[in-house]
């Protein structure tokens, strides 16, 4: 049977703006209150998609979520009309209207965590949807992620979608941006890597100083066992404490895999040697190719402003893999240069640099990793999610859709609109019937 590796892309929601909701994600922080593009940022996720798709692969897509989110905002005390909502929580709480204005669930690479059939001992794909509770505009996506992932991955015999873990900080879990599979090839049983920030119940272990760290080794190890995977296809390692306290907020900022090859940086991990061994003796079928970018070629300070290992390394061929990265590497003459090195150097398998214009998304730490959910699928399962799938008469929809009904420009102050509220209800409403989603929304419930 042969198994290919889908890429779900978020499509940004029409109220993408810019909050400085993410303490410890530099780039959020750095462009709060500027003024984004929702329109420029959800053509910017239709062109990635487009040329991942190009480039050969299969390339499928979520439906954002509804925003502003009002059953928050009225779980949270404010009541009345939609408007008096909006309005009282813009007046006494405008940093929460930010909060369930956001469209973070753009970046489904914090979806879920996704394990493959070929891995987990019940022959099924296990998707467990992330709780990301270490930041509360984050923490309100999971219910609407189970209800999409629901309607895309539908049959149970060949799928299981779990909830998200508890929603307590001992089990923040973060989804895929923590987690990769390496394999020989996607139909050949593969290592899972999970990548934590801290052990909750061993406060004593090491732990960043200065910025949270989201993922606990304890979520790992329960999304692993949800999966149904045993030992031979599991390694957790720990990201590198001082990393996470220069930005490095989910291990896809520093590391990349693909098939058999690692791309990250150094300083990304801690005990790399012990887990590149425990890597390889666990792969079954070729050799692990680690490809180590050291601190005197790119500082992490670098790999964070550029966003160098947040790019999708994808297989081109048996042989030939690319590297999708934002303009941002192009813009830095130190990252192109060392592009240029890795793709002249015989000994990895990356040849091709792909250069994408994602800077709506850049802007709140958002790069072409973290907007795409991997899942490998065998034909039989692609089959079965094929309403999810781009084609170009689908690309063909959401174009003009965009188009339609996203605003050119969004301000803060523009989130207690009442007009907002209704544009975006009206797309995702369009939306789900251009997807066949059935009704997902609350509004629409
Ligand atoms: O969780 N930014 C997201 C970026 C997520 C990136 N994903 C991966 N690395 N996989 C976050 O920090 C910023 C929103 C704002 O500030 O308006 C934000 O949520």
């Amino acid at each position: 049977m042969t198994y290919h590796e889908v890429n779900f892309d978020g499509l940004v929601g029409p109220t993408h703006n810019y909050a400085g909701l993410s303490y410890g994600n530099i780039a959020s922080e750095r462009h709060q209150h500027l003024i984004a593009s929702p329109k420029k940022a959800a053509l910017q996720g239709l062109d990635k998609m487009e040329a991942v798709a190009g480039l050969g692969l299969v390339q499928g897509l979520l439906p954002p979520h509804e925003r502003p989110h009002m059953p928050s905002l009225r779980q949270l005390g404010f009541s009345g009309s939609d408007a008096q909502v909006l309005q009282q929580a813009a007046m006494e709480a405008p940093a929460l209207l930010s909060a369930v204005s956001s469209a973070s669930a753009m970046w489904t690479a914090n979806a879920a965590t996704v394990s493959s059939s070929v891995d987990a001992g019940d022959g099924r794909v296990h998707l467990t949807a992330a709780n990301l509770n270490a930041k509360f505009h984050r923490s309100i996506e999971h219910p609407g992620t189970v209800r999409a992932l629901k309607a895309i991955f539908q049959d149970p015999e060949q799928f299981q979608v779990h909830d998200a873990l508890p929603a307590n900080p001992h089990f923040g879990d973060e989804g895929a941006a923590n987690h990769t599979r390496l394999c020989a090839d996607y139909g050949q049983p593969g290592v899972e890597l999970y990548v934590y920030g801290r052990e909750a119940f061993n406060p004593s272990a090491p732990k960043p100083e200065r910025y949270p760290a989201r993922q606990t080794l304890e979520a790992s190890a329960a999304v692993a066992r949800l999966h149904t995977l045993t030992d031979a296809h599991v390694v957790m390692a720990q990201q590198n404490p001082k990393v996470i306290d220069q930005g490095v907020f989910h291990n896809d900022v520093i590391a990349v895999g693909n098939r058999n090859v690692l791309f990250y940086h150094e300083e990304a991990f801690l005990n790399t040697e012990a887990m590149l061994a425990e890597i390889d003796a666990k792969l079954q079928g070729a050799d692990l190719i680690p490809v180590c970018i050291r601190n005197d070629q790119l500082t992490v300070e670098d790999a964070v402003n550029s966003y160098l290992f947040n790019s999708q390394l994808i297989s081109l061929s048996d042989s030939e893999m690319a590297l999708v990265v934002p303009k941002e590497c192009e813009d830095s003459d130190k990252v192109w240069t060392l592009l240029n090195t890795l793709t002249d150097d015989p000994t990895n398998p990356i040849s091709q640099v792909k250069v994408m214009d994602l800077k709506q998304s850049m802007r709140n730490g958002g790069g072409p990793a973290c907007l795409r959910l991997r899942v490998v699928l065998s034909e039989a399962e692609q089959k079965a999610v094929q309403h999810c799938l781009i084609t170009p008469e689908l690309v063909g929809k959401l174009r003009p859709w965009v188009e339609k009904h996203y605003r050119d420009e969004l301000a803060q102050k523009d989130l207690a609109d009442p007009q907002l509220l209704q544009e975006s209800r009206t797309a995702l409403d369009e939306l789900t019937q251009i997807l066949k989603l059935g009704s997902i929304y609350d509004f629409q419930l």
